[in-house]
């Protein structure tokens, strides 16, 4: 039977950095994805790099490419009541965003990796965990028609929501804390030119709308919908319709640039902790554990946070023999994820329209966002949070 210190399931950004930080370390492990390597390198999802992010990438020595292709934000707009509000975030926190696909990190990561001799088994099917509360966990998976089987110490559940990681843990071990939010977003990728240098977050009577980029020639466009929305019942005029209608609002002398549209799908918008992120040897990290809707910009972030964490419990225990550090993990990646779900929930709910909002409501959700934006010490608690709270690692 094949043997490694860590098995870790899932090559998405928690995976792959995982398995990259315990290399720096000496530790081998093993990464079995279920998808084929193009699939995951091509799947765009955040766009949106919090400073430690950055900085893990870079001293870890795979932020090359980041550095030469991102682009640096020191502000992001809010858009509401018909005019342009700007939270200029270095000048509040003292930091910057960093804004380069999570795909283009999961193609570093894998590049690295393989460059290193780091083990990824691509399209490893019907992966399952065995004996995760014994001193030998094992995880089988099926490759080319053939079962295959993995002994290791220790196994990182990094496979995200809908991975089979919290799935093998014993029915009544965790609680779950969850919420469906009443909307989702409908994301498009497009081959136009960003026409402003800042992200912009707009609250609309018809609903949210988010305007990103990915790099000099592609935009990335979000608009609030309905949770079971049909991308494809939207045609390309009506998306950009919508787009100017809800971006380009008062006396803004902006405009977007339309253009091919690559990709459009609706992405479903929950809060969800599972407690604790541990049971036995498996240790969840990422959306395995934690699910945040991206008003905020949290998702990939937390999960960097989270394997940070991880990395150094892990080398505490296998070069010291000291579990200190992994006993704590879920408390203190836990503690974080609370303050992240916090964030992640105040800014979707101040911007988005609620189907049953009271015109009350709706006043309030006004009210919030003026609070912010002409409160020094309100529109600092927003920077602080969006660039990223420091991250302590015991
Ligand atoms: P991931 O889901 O990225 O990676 C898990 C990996 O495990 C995947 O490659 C998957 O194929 C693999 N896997 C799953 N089940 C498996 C199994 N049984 N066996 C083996 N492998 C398995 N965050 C933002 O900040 N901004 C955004 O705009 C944003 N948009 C998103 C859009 C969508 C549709 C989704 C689903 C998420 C979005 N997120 C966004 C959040 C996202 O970026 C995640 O937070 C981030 O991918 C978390 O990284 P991982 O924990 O590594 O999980
Ligand atoms: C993105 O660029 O995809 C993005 C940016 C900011 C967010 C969410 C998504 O809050």
């Amino acid at each position: 039977m094949k043997r490694t210190q860590v098995g870790i399931v899932g090559a998405g950004p928690a995976g792959l950095l995982l398995s990259h930080l315990l290399a720096r370390e000496g530790i081998a492990s093993v990464v079995l994805e279920d998808r084929s390597r193009s699939y995951v390198e091509g799947r765009i999802r955040a766009g949106v790099l919090e400073h430690q992010t950055a900085e893990i990438l870079r001293t870890s020595g795979v932020g090359e490419r980041m550095d030469r292709e991102c682009m640096v934000h020191t502000s992001i707009d809010l858009a509401f009541g018909g005019a342009y509000h700007r939270i200029e975030l270095e000048r509040l926190s003292g930091r910057t965003i960093t804004v380069y696909g999570q795909h283009e990190v999961v193609k570093d990561l894998i590049a690295r990796r393989l460059e290193d001799g780091g083990e990824i088994v691509f399209e490893a099917g019907d992966v399952a965990l065995r004996d995760l509360e014994s001193g030998q966990p094992r995880i089988e998976w099926t490759k080319d028609g053939a079962r295959q089987e993995l002994a290791c110490d220790l196994v990182a559940g990094c496979d995200g929501y809908y991975g089979v990681s919290r799935a093998s843990i014993p029915d009544g071990a965790l609680t779950v804390y969850d919420r469906a939010w009443p909307y989702a977003w409908f994301g498009v990728l497009a081959e136009a030119a960003p026409t402003r240098d800042d992200l912009v977050y707009s609250r609309h009577e018809n609903g949210f709308s988010l305007y990103s980029m990915r790099s000099p020639t592609i935009t990335r466009l979000y608009l609030q919908c309905a949770p079971d929305e049909d991308a494809e019942a939207w045609s390309d005029e009506a998306i950009w319709d919508e787009l100017h209608r809800r971006l380009e609002v008062g006396d803004c002398d902006w405009r977007i640039n339309e253009g091919p549209i690559l990709q459009k799908n609706v992405a479903p918008m929950r809060s969800f902790v599972c407690e604790p992120m541990r049971h036995g040897h498996l240790f969840l990290a990422g959306d395995a554990a934690h699910i945040v809707p991206p008003t905020g910009a949290k998702g990939m972030n937390l999960a960097v946070a989270d394997v940070q964490v991880l990395a150094a419990g892990m080398l505490r225990f296998f070069r010291d023999g000291d579990e200190g550090g992994l006993e704590r993990y879920s408390d203190v990646c836990l503690d974080r994820v609370w303050k992240v779900q916090r964030f992640s929930a105040w800014m979707t709910g101040m911007l988005h329209r609620h189907p049953d909002a009271e015109p009350f409501d709706e006043r309030l959700q006004l009210a919030e966002l003026y609070n912010v934006v002409g409160s020094r010490a309100a529109s600092t608690v927003l920077a602080e949070n969006y660039v990223g709270l420091p991250l302590e690692v015991p």
